[in-house]
């Protein structure tokens, strides 16, 4: 199945695969479940899908094509965050034994842990979100 992307639809500014875990859920603590999710930002909000995504994409008569993304079986987002009132922090060796984590905390109470084996991809991210969450204000 292939989406067209339609111009008028606001791009992503930044995706990747990265492993993904809930602590918090509207405040309360859950267990823990590291996800290798297809993370995807757009604007102040950061989508996961489960799964590598697998996609590819192609341009074709000045069309942007993607496949298998967010089309077909995988396609509806596992969940979405808003950044918007949002902080991320290094997480301490108490939140996690991995390495390169990101604490992600959400205004509406849930905590996000994100982390990549790839400490350049997520240095990358890092600095993504903190301009994200520190140039999207809270309306
Ligand atoms: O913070 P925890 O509880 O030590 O997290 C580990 C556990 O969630 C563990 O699963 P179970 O205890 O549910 O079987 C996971 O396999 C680990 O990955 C968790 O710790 P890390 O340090 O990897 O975030």
């Amino acid at each position: 199945s292939a989406y067209v992307q339609d111009p008028n639809d606001k791009p992503s500014e930044k995706c990747g695969v990265l492993n993904v875990t809930k602590i918090t859920e509207h405040g309360k603590k859950v267990r823990k479940n590291w996800t290798s999710s297809w993370t995807v930002l757009q604007g102040s909000s950061l989508l996961f899908a489960k799964g590598q995504g697998g996609g590819t994409s192609w341009v074709s008569d000045g069309n942007l094509y993607l496949s298998a993304v967010f089309g077909g079986s995988q396609s509806k987002p596992e969940f979405t965050v808003d950044l918007r009132g949002g902080s991320v922090e290094w997480a301490s060796k108490d939140k996690s034994s991995k390495k390169h984590v990101i604490e992600l905390k959400t205004r509406q109470g849930t905590e996000l842990l994100i982390q990549s084996e790839n400490d350049g991809l997520i240095n990358d991210w890092f600095r993504t979100l903190q301009d994200t969450i520190s140039t999207h204000a809270w309306e």
